[in-house]
């Protein structure tokens, strides 16, 4: 990773945590317990990749940053609850998340459940809050962009698709369809927040659009790389668990070689759909080339 952009993924994650522990507060009530697992979902952990794209791609528009961190927030508290949901016994049952047990396992199943609901339906009312946006349009906008990113025609159909590939021995273009909805959506939501909240449209909402989809087909490769070639903290969710339930990954369909070729095809893509920003989307850039390079 570049040094500007571990110093700047740093920051963001820095103000992420900060932001994350003040719109989660502890509670004392006898809901309690779901707050602090609200809070250890969240808290602390993960790259921060989405985020760091709402806050980039909000520089590109001079937006204050005062309101794209409560859209940062708002993005990550839908991929902790996806994280939460997606590492539960009726789904990957997974012991480990981000090097420390998974949130079922440090509470129990029912309060992991009711976490991610609760993270996800805060994500909602952050950015319905007058603070993200003075402008009720532009936050009906966000809503309603997240809603579609994240619900049944984005992240949620995604994962129903992912629950049944051992069924559909999908090809490369069933994986990439599968793919850009399980993960793809989100990225797309994170890099077009900056032009939501900068009242952008037309051109430079594209060119987002497009770095956005070639970034999350990238990332989603490497990945599959990833679970061949790991070399992560988390050992007992990687060891190709995909390819061991009998389901398609790039790299089982396209082969080791041609799969990291591909991905980083994408990357140099992605980077070139930002050419209209100039030097200042330099940071994005650098963030395609790291997630075709990271090892966890
Ligand atoms: C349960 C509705 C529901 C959806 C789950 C995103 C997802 C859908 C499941 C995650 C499963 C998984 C590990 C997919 C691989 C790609 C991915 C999203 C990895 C995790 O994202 P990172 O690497 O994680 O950005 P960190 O921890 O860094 O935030």
């Amino acid at each position: 990773m570049s040094p500007r952009l571990t110093e700047a993924l740093t920051v963001v994650s820095q103000a992420v945590n900060s932001e994350l522990d003040r719109l989660l507060p502890v509670s004392e009530s006898p809901d309690s317990r779901v707050h602090e697992a609200m809070r250890y979902a969240s808290l602390d952990g993960g790259k921060r990749l989405r985020p760091f794209l709402v806050m980039q791609s909000a520089s590109l528009f001079n937006v204050a940053e005062s309101a794209a961190i409560r859209v940062a927030c708002a993005i990550e508290m839908i991929h902790c609850y996806s994280l939460v949901h997606d590492d539960l016994p009726c789904m990957d049952d997974d012991d480990l998340r981000r090097g420390r047990p998974t949130c079922h396992k440090a509470f129990d199943e029912a309060t992991a459940l009711l976490a991610g609901d609760a993270l996800l339906t805060k994500a909602f009312e952050v950015l319905v809050n007058p603070a993200t946006h003075a402008d009720p349009v532009v936050r009906c906008e966000l809503v309603a962009d997240l809603a579609h990113a994240s619900g049944g025609q984005g992240m949620v159909g995604g994962q129903m698709i992912d629950l049944q590939a051992h069924t559909l021995e999908l090809d490369v273009a069933g994986i990439t369809r599968l793919q850009q909805l399980k993960t793809g959506r989100l990225f797309s939501f994170s890099c077009e927040a900056g032009a939501v909240l900068g009242k952008a449209h037309g051109e430079l909402r594209l060119a987002l659009r497009n770095y956005a989809h070639d970034l999350g087909l990238a990332f989603q490769i490497a990945d599959d790389i990833l679970d061949v070639e790991g070399d992560v903290a988390e050992v007992g969710k990687r060891l190709n668990k995909d390819a061991d339930a009998g389901k398609a990954t790039f790299v089982s369909l396209l082969g080791l070689e041609r799969a990291k070729s591909q991905a980083d095809m994408l990357a140099e893509q992605a980077c070139r759909h930002l050419d209209p920003f100039g030097e200042k989307a330099d940071l994005m850039r650098d963030v395609a080339r790291f997630v075709v390079r990271r090892r966890s």
